[in-house]
Formats: structure tokens, sequence, C-alpha cells
């Protein structure tokens, strides 16, 4: 099989690829990804002379060169994000040209290059906010995004349902829970704290640090994404989730121990704006249709992703010192 992975040098899509090529190595994979800040050629180190494996440094809004691209292509997995909710708060004009044009670009191409299967990699934000005693997202949770990333999404999602049922392109949808593991980009909570922390520095816990998120392990992601490609039904959308639900302030405290640090290392600063409550995956659909469920348990997880951070810090010390220092300074002053 050819496949087309768009944003594979993003962290669940460079763990895509890594993961793909050890499992069916008699596949070819085609990387499209044009590095913005959150891009990084570090994450796929280990196959990058994979004979079965090409980087094109390039854009997914690009048609000439995406039309190029899908030709004899099998398959795109299409991760390619703006993937920050605080950005899109600063500002969303990339999230709508990357996440909605983007998936447009790449949704176009498909169609009219016969025989291309289309998986959408999508996220639980598209459904919105839950209270902390609602029911668990499920696949028939009415969509009601309330970011400008989940918004943007969100309209991703509806455009490639819209190209399945107006245009018959076989596509399938991921919703996924926050993951969490190894070269996740240090602005999302768990790499920005464990980074902080051995750097010696505080960490900023927005608001009253209740807000509850289900986190999945992205190995475990990736998985349930193969699952859905295998054997999912065409036209359907999956819900994949960890079945870990904490609170931003016991995910903290769970940090502080594994790394030795005690609660004054924690800065409360002001709270996300529109920042959504709880976050939560039911996850009947996939155990029950596709025998897919998370193996990872957090505990595990988050030691072995610390340890990770730990024994990589050349790999995040080089992403704070550039770019990132400057947007780090903008958003905190320090
Ligand atoms: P990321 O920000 O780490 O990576 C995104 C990648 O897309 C980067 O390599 C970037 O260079 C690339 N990219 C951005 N704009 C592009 C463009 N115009 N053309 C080509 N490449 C472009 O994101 P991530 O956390 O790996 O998320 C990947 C996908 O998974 C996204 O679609 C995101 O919405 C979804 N998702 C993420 C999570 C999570 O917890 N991180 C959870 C559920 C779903
Ligand atoms: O410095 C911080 N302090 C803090 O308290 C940061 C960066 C976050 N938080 C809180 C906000 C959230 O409640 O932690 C929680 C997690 O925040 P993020 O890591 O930014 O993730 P989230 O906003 O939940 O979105 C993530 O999961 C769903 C990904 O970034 C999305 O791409 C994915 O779709």
């Amino acid at each position: 099989m050819k496949i087309l992975v768009t944003g594979g040098a993003g962290f669940i899509g460079s763990n895509f690829i890594n993961y793909w090529l050890e499992k069916y190595s008699n596949d070819k994979i085609i990387n499209l990804d044009i590095l913005t800040y959150a891009g990084n050629l570090d994450n796929l180190k280990t196959i990058e002379s994979n004979p079965n494996y090409t980087f094109v440094k390039g854009d997914i809004c690009d048609e000439r060169l995406v039309n190029e691209l899908v030709k004899n292509i099998d398959l795109i997995v299409h991760f390619a994000a703006e993937s920050h909710v605080d950005r899109s708060v600063v500002s969303c004009e990339d999230f709508i040209r990357t996440n909605v044009n983007g998936t447009r670009v790449l949704l176009d191409a498909a169609k009219n290059n016969k025989g291309i299967r289309f998986h959408h990699i999508s996220t639980d934000e598209v459904f919105g906010s839950l209270g902390f005693s609602d029911p668990k997202f499920n696949e028939f949770t009415p969509y009601n995004p309330k970011s400008p990333y989940s918004a943007s999404k969100a309209a991703s999602d509806h455009l490639v349902r819209a190209y399945f049922h107006t245009h018959k392109l076989p596509i399938t949808i991921s919703n996924c829970s926050n993951n969490y593991g190894e070269y996740q980009f240090p602005e999302k909570l768990i790499p920005l704290f464990v980074t902080n922390l051995l750097e010696g520095k505080k960490i900023p816990l927005y608001g009253d640090g209740k807000n509850v998120r289900d986190w999945i392990y992205v190995g475990d992601h990736n998985r349930g994404v193969d699952c859905v490609i295998r054997k999912g039904r065409i036209g359907e959308t999956y819900c994949l989730g960890g079945g870990n639900e904490l609170s931003n302030s016991e995910i903290t405290s769970i940090i502080l121990n594994l790394l030795g640090f005690g609660e004054e290392m924690i800065e409360y600063v002001s709270d996300r704006p529109g920042h959504d409550l709880r976050y939560a995956i039911d996850i009947t659909k996939v155990e029950r249709d596709l025998n897919w469920y998370p193996e990872v348990d957090f505990d595990a997880g988050i030691k072995h992703t610390i340890n990770w951070y730990k024994n990589n810090k050349e790999w995040w010390q080089k992403i704070k010192s550039g770019e990132y220092r400057n947007y780090y300074r903008r958003q905190y002053g320090t």
C-alpha cells in the first residue's frame, strides 16, 4: 500500500509513521509536512533513511503539489493541522487556512483521483464541553465546538463527511481525546510542565485547575487509527479515548511527585478564555466493532513519558531556545 501522511513531522503523525513502517514494512509512506513551529524532522530520525519513506516539505493548501503527490496513492492519513487551542485564541487565521481549506484541498485531490481512501484525524473537542456529571462523548454527540481551534476541526470533519455523502469518497474519521507521549511539542500541558520542572521553572496552571481531560498514550491512539483504517466502516466516525479522566490539578500533582517537586512550583495564572470544562470519551463502539481498547495504563505511560523528556533534553532544549522562547515570553511574560 502507498500512503500519503500529512503532518507526519508533528507529534502524533511522526509516531504514526514510525509505528506503521515498523508494522507494515512493505508499505510506502510519503510524509507531506510544511514544518511549522510544531513540525520537527528530529522526530523521524530512526526512519529517515528507510527506502519506503519519503519526506516532502510542502503545504497541504498547495493544490498543484497535492494533486501531484496523490497520483498512485491508496490511502491519505490526514494529521496536518494547527493544533494548539491557546494559539487559536490569539489568532485563528492559520487554523482556518490549514485545518479547513487544507482539508478541502486534500479531499478534492482524493476525489479527482479515483480509488483513494481518506482517513481524517480529528479531536473530541468538536463535541464541546461536558459538565462534571454529563455522560461521556460518543459518536452520536452533536457537534458544539467552543474554541476557534475546535471550530476549525469541526468544519473539517463536516467537509470530510460531506465528500462521502456528495461524492461517495471513501472516508473514515477518528475523534480522539488528549494525547501524551514522547516528541510532544512543549506548549501542551504535559511536556510544558515536565520540561519547565526539569529546567527548575514554575508551571502555569490555568484558572482553578479543575478542568478535566481524558488522556491517552499516543501509541494507543495510533493503534486505534490503524484499526479504523483496516476494519472501520466507510463513512463512519470512531471515538478513541484513554479512559483516564484527570483534572489538571491531579495531573500536576502526579508530575510534581514523579519529578520530586512540591506545590510551590505551581503558578496559578489567568484562565484560558472559553476554557472547556471537561472532555471524556465513551469507547463502546471501537471496543465492540474493532476490538480496540487502550493498552497503556496512565501510571506506566506518564512515567515512560517523563523519563523520555529526562533522557532527551537535547530534543526539547533546541525547541525551547528557539522560536518557542519568544512565544513563551509573550504568553507568560517570563
Ligand atoms: P502538531 O501540532 O504536533 O503537528 C502538526 C503537524 O502538521 C506539524 O508537523 C506541522 O508542521 C504540520 N502542518 C501544519 N500546517 C501544515 C500545512 N499547511 N501543510 C503541511 N503540514 C502542516 O499536532 P499533533 O498534536 O500531532 O496533532 C495531529 C492531529 O491530531 C491534528 O489534526 C490534531 O487536531 C489531532 N488531534 C490531536 C490531539 C492531541 O492531543 N495532540 C488529540 C486529538 C486529535
Ligand atoms: O500551560 C498550560 N496550563 C494549563 O493549565 C497549558 C498549556 C494547558 N493548561 C490546561 C488547559 C487544558 O485544560 O491543561 C489542559 C490541557 O491543555 P492542552 O495541553 O493545551 O490541551 P487541550 O487544550 O486540552 O487540547 C489538546 O487535546 C485535544 C490538543 O492540544 C488538541 O490538539 C487536541 O485536539
